[in-house]
């Protein structure tokens, strides 16, 4: 992302206050080594931003992966918004249209114009997000190029090779991500944060470097929305609208379970 970072080399990430409730319950929830340290609000010519560490700042020309997790992309809020007050969205309908020109619907066309509900579907379905329960975003290598050009990255093969492409096909870095990866699943288990909030459009970021360190952490809770109490989730049973449930852990399993196909017995 384009982030600023401030004198004591931390982040700035612009101002969101669902990122922030998220940030101030994670803090002291057995969570925090799996999100960066969160230093509250300031101000930076009239905007405000959320300080956090940068992870990035302890790694040497690093690799770094993003993963959005989860089954499902968007708020059940959405969803109730996009019927109740229906936005057809041109830009949404021109991004659609430069991956797949037949993908808009005749009424689509007509309109020029896609709900976000309905982009959002398109993307998941498209790539591994429907059907594996997370997806590639990027990838950004250590010479510094970036590819983002995953979005029909679909299929576990696809994946796989994805990850070994990432990895360099370096073993032992992988072996690293999936003892993380592994870590992650049981805090996240017996987490009270996490039990009470639906957590959409978060990702994975994935950071190593050549001297073998590797880390996991879990980033943008921009769309991480507590739970109506006595309300929580499983995060691994089927989305049915109403029941809040976004697949999280369902991804989060198929991703060790394909890292750990790729390492030797
Ligand atoms: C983007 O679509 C991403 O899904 C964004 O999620 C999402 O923002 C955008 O919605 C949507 O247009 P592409 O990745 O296909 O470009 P992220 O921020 O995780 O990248 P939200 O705010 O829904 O997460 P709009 O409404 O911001 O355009
Ligand atoms: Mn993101």
């Amino acid at each position: 992302g384009n982030f600023q970072t401030d004198s004591d080399g931390r982040l700035l990430k612009k101002y969101c206050e669902c990122e922030q409730l998220c940030f101030l319950q994670l803090m002291s929830d057995p969570l925090r080594p799996f999100v960066p340290a969160y230093y509250g609000m300031t101000q930076r010519d009239k905007q405000n931003y959320n300080l956090m560490d940068d992870l990035l700042a302890d790694f040497d020309s690093p690799c770094i992966m993003d993963c959005k997790m989860g089954s499902r992309t968007y708020l059940e809020e959405e969803l109730k918004k996009a019927r109740e007050c229906p936005q057809p969205r041109k830009d949404m309908y021109e991004k659609m249209i430069a991956v797949d020109q037949h993908a808009p619907t005749a009424e689509e066309q007509a309109q020029q114009g896609v709900l976000k509900t309905r982009y959002m579907q398109w993307r998941e379905t498209l790539s591994s997000t429907a059907t594996l329960g997370f997806r590639i975003e990027g990838i950004k290598k250590t010479d510094g190029t970036c590819n983002t050009n995953f979005k029909r990255t679909k299929y576990k093969d696809e994946v796989v090779q994805a990850l070994e492409d990432f990895v360099d096909s370096n073993m032992q870095i992988l072996k690293r991500y999936q003892q993380r990866l592994k870590e992650l699943r049981i805090v996240l288990e017996n987490s009270d944060f996490f039990k009470a909030h639906e957590v959409v459009g978060s990702s994975l970021l994935f950071v190593h470097d050549q001297t073998g360190k590797a880390g996991i952490w879990m980033i943008d809770f921009g769309k991480t929305v507590p739970l109506p109490s006595p309300l929580s989730l499983d995060h691994r049973s089927l989305w049915v609208e109403g029941n809040r449930e976004d697949g999280y852990l369902w991804g989060l399993d198929n991703f060790i379970d394909i890292l750990t196909s790729m390492l030797p017995e």
